[in-house]
């Protein structure tokens, strides 16, 4: 894999630097990707699991699929892309995280500020007054209540829901901004994250995207890398923090 000197630079500049990760950061840690042929969504379609209606039409279903997903994600470690990217936050004077993801492994590697775009999977919610439930013990079977009478769910963003509010103007205020702009991960489909990297480059940001396949995205970005990001991450960074020994840094790896 080769990397430009441009990137090498920027990361060497310290630029403001805004990173977007999907389910295929997760990917290495063995967590199923919502696309894939393993994904979580091959047996069921997301309007099926992921919506306000279906949690209406079988909330058992719904809560049985998100407790096994919790199960998953809770024998899940980070891998070497989330560490890459929580000593990134650590290094960088201006970085920000934002994810689509829900599995709270970036905040696992160490990241301290993550703008979770659709929630967190960890946490509960009242379905009917948004308080916080996050002790609550779910028994689909047996569905708690919050005191206003609302059944408990997920505090995630199902399809046809508002992104919270602060996190996606704070998202699109920084990718606006932003000089270097990653895409990690993600297939660039969901909407309004999948809109933030074409805010980015836009707005005269250097694009790059780390996928082992190519997206809807690719043809825009300034650099492509195809492959597994925890794997490439670390690479990057590591080519970044070389001091350049003779002059310019060693910017060819092993030809992989
Ligand atoms: C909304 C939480 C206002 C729940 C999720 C235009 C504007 C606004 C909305 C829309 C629009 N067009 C359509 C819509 C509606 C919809 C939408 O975008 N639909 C899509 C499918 C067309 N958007 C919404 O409903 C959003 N709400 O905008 O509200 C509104 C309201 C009503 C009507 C209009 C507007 C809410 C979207 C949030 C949904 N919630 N998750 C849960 O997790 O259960 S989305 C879900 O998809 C996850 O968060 C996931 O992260 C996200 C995106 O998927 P990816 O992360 O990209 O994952 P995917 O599997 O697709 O891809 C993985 C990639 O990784 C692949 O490319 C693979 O090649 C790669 N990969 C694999 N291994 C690796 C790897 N990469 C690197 N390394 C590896 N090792
Ligand atoms: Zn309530």
């Amino acid at each position: 894999m080769s990397i430009t000197a441009k990137l090498i630079e920027l990361l060497r500049a310290n630029v403001r630097t805004v990173a977007l990760t999907g389910a295929g950061v997760s990917a290495e840690s063995g967590v199923p990707t919502f696309r894939g042929n393993d994904g979580l969504w091959s047996k069921f379609d997301p309007t099926e699991l992921a919506s306000m209606n279906a949690f209406m039409r079988n909330p058992k279903l719904v809560w049985e699929w998100y407790l096994y997903r919790r199960d998953v994600i809770g024998k899940a470690e980070p891998n070497m892309g989330h560490e890459t990217l929580a000593k990134m936050e650590q290094h960088l004077s201006d970085f920000t995280l934002v994810t689509q993801n829900v599995d709270n492994l970036h905040r696992r590697a160490g990241s301290q500020n993550v703008i979770e775009l659709h929630g967190n999977i960890q946490r509960n919610k009242c379905r009917q007054c948004g308080s916080p439930m996050d002790q609550v013990e779910i028994d689909p079977d047996n569905i708690p209540r919050c005191s206003c009478g609302g059944q408990i769910r997920p505090d995630v963003v199902w399809f046809g829901e508002l992104l919270p509010e602060e996190a996606l103007v704070t998202a699109i205020k920084m990718a606006e901004k932003s000089a270097l702009f990653l895409s990690i991960g993600t297939s660039a489909l969901v909407y309004p994250a999948a809109d933030l990297p074409l805010i980015a480059k836009n707005n005269g940001a250097y694009l790059v995207e780390i996928n082992p396949e190519p997206t809807g995205l690719t043809p825009y970005a300034d650099e492509v890398f195809h492959g597994k990001s925890g794997e490439i991450l670390p690479i990057i960074w590591q080519v970044a923090m070389e001091e350049a020994s003779s002059g310019e840094a060693s910017l060819k790896t092993n030809e992989a």
